[in-house]
């Protein structure tokens, strides 16, 4: 143990916890609002802190006037207000990369498991309908299809990747074309979804993409549609998705992301074209043992003064540690 303090809020596997225990003096709280019950003489002094899946808001930053880094786990940090962050020279972290394969493989996972309706069929087997009523009724075919990508950062490119081992045509949603194996670029999520049978979203959450797939293109991904969603909950407007959903102008969902997790919208509950997962999609103990161990090393590298390993707000070089 070191007298480097780190305050580490959420809850970590227990790996993660002994690691961080053993590196740091570590103060350990839930949440954002246990945090900031804290004493203010510990908050006054703290340099780092390590986050996973709570908010971080800027009163908290604002109590804590020596606060330097935030390691966030996750590769999104629609959690963190970075503006804010960076103004008060405090360096914000995530753990791109070692989850994107994780992704998408459970994004590829939902669309299969929502097309051929595997939940409904295991359940035809369970509940004894397959001797009672016969085969289990027809369903949708995946391979093949028109695959439509909103966002082709690193995540939606592993998506689409995977796809086209299921001899998919792939098109995508981007601000500006990417270098791709002749994918079409949309430059309108609504364009997008009128050509394609699935929609996959793979955006970076927060305000910029908030609502972007909206009622128009669920719409236009139509009643033979299917939408998979493994980013964020605010990407696609809920409401009208839940409506197209009910009123069957879209096919159907596979949602590993709501508003308000895990408090989701109780109206998704009585949806039968539905496909709720518990946000999982980077959840396998190989990859969250991945995922800490990046956030660990964003923070001892700024408590060793090098540049951090994967800043997402101004350069690392601008945040110092301090010498006080
Ligand atoms: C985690 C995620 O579930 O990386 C992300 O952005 O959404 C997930 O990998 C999240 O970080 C909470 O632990």
């Amino acid at each position: 143990m070191t007298t480097q303090e780190l305050l580490v809020i959420g809850t970590y596997p227990y790996w993660d916890m002994t690691a961080m225990n053993a590196e740091y003096t570590m103060h350990h709280v839930e949440s954002d609002v246990a945090a900031a019950a804290l004493p203010t003489a510990l908050l006054e002094r703290v340099e780092a802190i390590a986050v996973k899946f709570h908010t971080l808001p800027e009163s908290l930053m604002a109590a804590m006037p020596s606060l330097r880094v935030i390691a966030n786990y996750g590769v999104g940090f629609d959690n963190i207000d970075i503006p804010a962050a960076t103004a008060r020279g405090i360096a914000v972290t995530n753990t791109p990369d070692v989850l994107s394969d994780e992704v998408a493989d459970l994004a590829v996972g939902m669309l299969i498991a929502q097309a051929r309706r595997l939940v409904e069929a295991e359940a035809w087997v369970t509940e004894g309908r397959w001797s009672r009523d016969g085969a289990f009724p027809l369903q949708m075919r995946v391979w093949g299809k028109r695959a439509g990508i909103v966002g082709l950062g690193r995540i939606g490119r592993e998506i689409a990747d995977r796809l086209v081992a299921f001899k998919m045509d792939i098109s995508y949603y981007a601000r500006t074309p990417k270098e791709t194996p002749g994918w079409r670029h949309y430059d309108s999520v609504d364009a997008l979804a009128a050509d394609v049978d699935f929609l996959i979203v793979a955006l970076a959450g927060g305000p910029e993409t908030q609502g972007l797939v909206g009622e128009a293109a669920l719409h236009a991904l139509g009643p033979e549609g299917i939408v998979v969603n493994i980013s964020r909950g605010s990407t696609i407007d809920e409401a009208a998705m839940i409506e197209a959903l009910r009123t069957k102008a879209l096919g159907g969902a596979a949602l590993d992301v709501f508003e308000n997790e895990p408090n989701i919208d109780p109206r998704f509950l009585t949806l039968e074209n539905v496909l709720l997962q518990p946000h999982q999609a980077s959840a396998t103990r190989d990859t969250r043992a991945a995922m800490g161990a990046l956030q660990r090393e964003n923070v001892a590298a700024y408590f060793a003064g090098t540049s951090l390993k994967t800043p997402v707000n101004p350069p690392a070089e601008a945040f110092g540690r301090s010498t006080t």
